[in-house]
Parts: C-alpha cells; structure tokens; sequence
C-alpha cells in the first residue's frame, strides 16, 4: 500500500531518564499501523560544540513547540522521506544549533520516524536502515570503573575504564565477557584497602575512590582475569573526557588526584606512556575539545590503539572533515544527539567509514530504557557500541543486541575491527 507510510497522528510527553531528569518522548504513528517510541538521552560532559538540548523553558517549552509548530507540519508527511523531515525540522528550528526547538526534540521526532516507517513494514529498524549489509555485530565497548563528572568527588579523574572483548566470536560472548570484568574489577576493589562500598556512577560502573594510576592497575589486574577465565583477548581502553579537568586560563590538565598540572605536551606524554605500559587499544578524548593539533600529535605517535573524538567532533561531519584533514584522531564517538537529526547521523558515520575512521556508537549518561541506540549501532554498521555492562537501562540496550543477533541467526557476524 503506497500510504502505509504516511504519518497519522504524533504525541508526545515528558517523561524521566535514569538520573532521573526529565525528557522528552516521541510517539509516531503511520497510516500502516506502524509506531515509533523514542525518548531522548543526556550527557553530564557535553561538548561545547554539541547542538542544545532543550529551548530555555526545557522539557516543558519543547512539548509546547512540538503540539504547535512541530506536528502540524510533519502530520501527513511519508515517514519514509527522512531527509525531508529531517530538514523540516532543522528548517523550522531556523537556529545553527537547535536551540529554538532542542536538539533533544529533535532526536526523538527524528529517530520515531525512523522507527515508525520500519514498523509499517513490520521491519526491525536495524534492517529498515542497514538492508542485508546489517548483519556485522558490534563490540561492545563497557564501562566498568568510572569517574569524573559521572561519579563522586573522590573517583579517579579519568571518565571511564573500558572492557574491549575483541576475541569474542559473537555478541553473547563479548557481552559476558564485560558482565565477568565489572565482576572480576569489583572483587579486586573490595580486596584492596579503599574507600570502596560497591557504589557506581551514572553509567553503572564501579565508582571507588582512588587515583587514576591504581585504577589502571585494578582494571588491568580485572582484564587479564578475564582474558584467561573466558579463554580469549579482552583488552581496555578509557575515555579521559579531558575537557573536563582541562583549565582553560592556564591550558593544563588539572588531576585533583595528586593536585597535578599537566601541559598539552605532558598529557601526550602521559597517554602514551598508559598506551604503551597496558597495550591500550583505545583512548578517547585524551586532549581537550578545541586541540586538532594536540590530537595530531598523539595520533601520529601511536600504532594499533583508537584514538576517539568524541568532544572533538560532536558527530558534527564539519568538525570531522576538520580532523580527516588534519589526521588527527583515526576514530569517534557517534551519538546522534550531539547532532540532533538521524540524517546528519547518517552522514557524519558514512563520512568516517569513507575516511577509514573508526565508528564507535555510543550511550550518553543520562539513558532511558529506549533500545534504539542498538538497532542504529547495527544498522549504521558501527564496529564498536560503547555501553554500560550493568544498570536497567545500560542492560536493556544489550539484551536488544542479543536479540538482534538471534534474529540476524547464522547471517550475524563480528565487525571487522581495522586501523587506519
Ligand atoms: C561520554 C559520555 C558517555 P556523557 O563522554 O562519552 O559515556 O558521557 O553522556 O556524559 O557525555
Ligand atoms: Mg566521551
């Protein structure tokens, strides 16, 4: 039926997230009966350069734009004609960051419609983006130590400490081996004599108060246990969200841990040294959001380790181009959200894998129990989904890719994990 597709009716609502913040939902229903649920997500370290989340009047304003201005122009519209919708949207905000109608907002009416044109095919949405090249698993990429602004005062600076399960023959098998290292990592905290009682941050990783350079050899120590209990390669990697500590006036990295000062050069040095003592296969956001330059340098300096943009790019294709040109990073966080529309998505992901950079598709603190982030991650073909291990709303995302794999059956395969 050539009308199955149109959009009938859209809703939508505030609802809470997993730090209990309020979001905001998107319902899309088409005329074939099919829906599309989407609630939005929340970084606690935003880029600067990420679009903005909410019009002033928050959660509540954007409700109001969504009834008004919103849903009369996209009623009646083909679901399937996302790029049509997608600039109505971008059209109707008529800012250069979103902050008329919200870059949230966008993200759910975006990726419901999406989901509500797969649906009325009776589609997973995995397949309705990717067709029959959907079918590569990605690695997961899990958060089991944290700190920084997920986790309290006393947490390593560092973000996150992450398990990278690259031996894993499937996405079962990788999923269990990050649920074995949290385990494995909290066993070897509560062994230690620390201020450990078994809290977690926002993302569900343990949250001990310790300093960086023991919270590399805890999860090393958790790694390696791993790797001979489940019986292949699990290696780590840390997203340093540095433009976190980073100070602007004086440009350095300040570490409360040891009331350290690093300038851009000894924070290179530093990394590199961390890459080379823990055979690093991974390292976001080691310099700040505005330094092309510092990520240059690092990247010229090592081999056989991803170094990740996440503030750098923001998925914003411009800021990526930027950095293909310079060749600094070989790899990016991808959250549609930073960019508001799944087209600019879109595009920004199939610039990198044209440029042979790197996907990796990821969470934001601040989650719902919305699964889509799965089906994207396949269907964009991203090699790597950066994921919480433990948590409602970090678990359900997993559960979702077990499902796609089941679904995909003997079709499913590991990514082809690469370097540039
Ligand atoms: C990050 C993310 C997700 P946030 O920095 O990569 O782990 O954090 O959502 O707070 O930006
Ligand atoms: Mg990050």
């Amino acid at each position: 039926m050539p009308d199955y597709t149109i959009i009938e009716d859209i809703r939508a609502r505030k609802v809470f997230d997993s730090r209990g913040n309020p979001t905001v939902e998107v319902e899309i229903y088409t005329r074939g009966g099919g829906v599309g649920r989407v609630s939005a997500p929340a970084g606690a370290s935003t880029g600067k350069w990420e679009v903005i989340a909410y019009p002033p009047g928050g959660v509540d304003e954007a409700l109001k734009i969504l009834k008004d201005e919103i849903a009369p122009r996209l009623i009646g519209m083909d679901s399937e004609k996302q790029e049509e919708i997608d600039a109505i949207l971008k059209e109707i905000d008529g800012s250069p960051r979103l902050s008329h109608i919200g870059g949230n907002t966008a993200y759910a009416i975006s990726i419901a419609n999406a989901l509500a044109a797969a649906s009325s095919y009776d589609l997973p949405l995995f397949m309705y983006l990717g067709g029959r090249n959907a079918r590569y698993m990605p690695y997961p990429v899990g958060n089991i130590l944290g700190g920084g602004k997920h986790a309290g005062a006393g947490c390593p600076d560092i973000q996150e400490f992450l398990s990278i399960p690259l031996g894993a023959k499937n996405f079962m098998e990788a999923a269990q081996a990050n649920i074995l290292a949290h385990k494995n990592l909290r066993n070897i905290l509560e062994r230690e004599n620390i201020p450990f009682f078994g809290g977690k941050g926002d993302e569900g990783a343990w949250a001990p108060a310790v300093s960086d350079d023991k919270a590399f050899e805890y999860v090393a120590e958790a790694i390696e246990k791993t790797s001979d209990e489940i019986g292949f390669e699990v290696r780590f990697g840390v997203d340093v969200a540095s433009s976190s500590f980073w100070r602007e006036e004086e440009d350095v990295y300040f570490y409360k841990h040891g009331g350290k000062k690093l300038t851009t050069g000894e924070q290179i040095d530093f990394i590199v040294d961390k890459i080379k003592s823990y055979r690093l296969i991974y390292v976001e956001d080691p310099l700040h959001e505005e330094d092309f330059e510092g990520f240059r340098e690092l990247t010229s300096k090592v081999r056989g380790c991803f170094i990740v943009g996440d503030d750098l790019f923001v998925t914003n294709i411009e800021r990526l181009k930027k950095g293909v040109s310079l060749g600094a990073a070989n790899a990016l966080i991808i959250k549609p959200n930073q960019v508001g529309t799944i087209s600019d998505t879109i595009a920004t992901v199939e610039y990198a894998h044209e440029n042979l950079y790197t996907t990796v598709f990821s969470h934001r603190s601040g989650e719902t129990e919305s699964v889509v982030l799965a089906h994207l991650a396949v269907g964009l073909r991203c090699p790597f989904v950066k994921l919480g291990v433990v948590g409602g709303e970090r678990i359900a995302k997993i559960n979702e890719l077990i499902r796609i794999e089941e679904y995909l059956g003997s079709e499913a395969r590991m990514a082809k994990v690469r370097f540039r």
